[in-house]
């Protein structure tokens, strides 16, 4: 594993097309393609700062530098005195505005989705209220079971006003890779997160027990300009998933 991360950061580092002055942030690139590309699975170990920094003739404090960048964004997971290791649970940083196939994507794993609706209806009351749109409006809906490889992690229900994306069956994996295409991408987010039983359906779905513990989030979006983008009900796993926020004092 030494000797692939040795190639993929000399790659980088010689790589005309990818411009980065600095040593660690070309690092954290390189640790972040060989996980992407399976070369270190999860749980594995990486190879201790040391090693490391004389591999790759580093000095310890850029090896640590790259390091607790990819601690932050969950794709690394350190225990004191065992070392650092690639994440098994989906450590989800909370400050980043990310979509579900993005945050698979990182991690290496190949998201997919599976459709019970894609279609254009009449907002409900609670949409309206959620998307600030006044009865009538026409929105967007989807409801999926969304896979990472073939594991079933969450369950989503989304809402989009038709404004914004016309066509839902034009989302065939990512809903913000659409929003983007209309120039709709969300720029910042509210979220509630709840504990919850999964019931039997959901559970079934998730292929879990019924009773297993879930997280319920709904993530309101808005564009620049203040528009709602989207309202979105999901219910992930809460034996893989763990949702990490940065605090800091005012
Ligand atoms: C995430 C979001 C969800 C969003 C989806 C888009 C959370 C809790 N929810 O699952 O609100 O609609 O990503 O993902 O993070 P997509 O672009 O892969 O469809």
């Amino acid at each position: 594993m030494e000797s692939a991360l040795a190639l993929e950061y000399q790659r980088i580092c010689n790589d005309p097309a990818v411009y980065q002055p600095l040593a660690y942030l070309r690092l954290r690139r390189a640790i972040r393609n060989i996980v992407e590309r399976r070369g270190i699975e999860p749980g594995q170990t990486l190879p201790s700062e040391r090693d490391l920094a004389q591999t790759l003739k580093l000095s310890r404090v850029t090896v640590r530098k790259a390091i607790a960048g990819l601690v932050e964004d969950g794709l690394l997971h350190q225990r004191h005195g065992a070392g650092t290791f690639v994440a098994e649970r989906i450590v989800k940083p909370m400050s980043r505005l990310t979509s579900f196939t993005e945050d698979l994507r990182e991690r290496g794993l190949s998201p997919r989705s599976e459709f019970f609706e894609r279609s254009l209806g009449e907002v409900t009351p609670e949409e309206s209220m959620a998307l600030n749109l006044s009865p009538g409006s026409i929105v967007a809906r989807l409801h999926r079971v969304r896979y990472g490889q073939d594991e079933p992690l969450a369950i989503e229900r989304s809402a989009v006003p038709a404004s914004l994306l016309p066509d839902p069956m034009l989302v065939s994996d990512s809903l913000y890779e659409a929003l983007e295409r209309f120039n709709a991408r969300p720029r910042r987010a509210l979220q509630r997160l709840r504990a919850v039983s999964l019931n039997a359906h959901q559970a079934r779905l998730l292929h879990v027990s019924a009773g297993s513990a879930g997280l319920n989030i709904e993530r309101r979006s808005f564009l620049d300009d203040g528009r709602v983008v989207e309202f979105t009900c999901s219910w992930y796993r809460g034996d893989i998933y763990d949702f990490v926020a940065e605090l800091q004092t005012d």
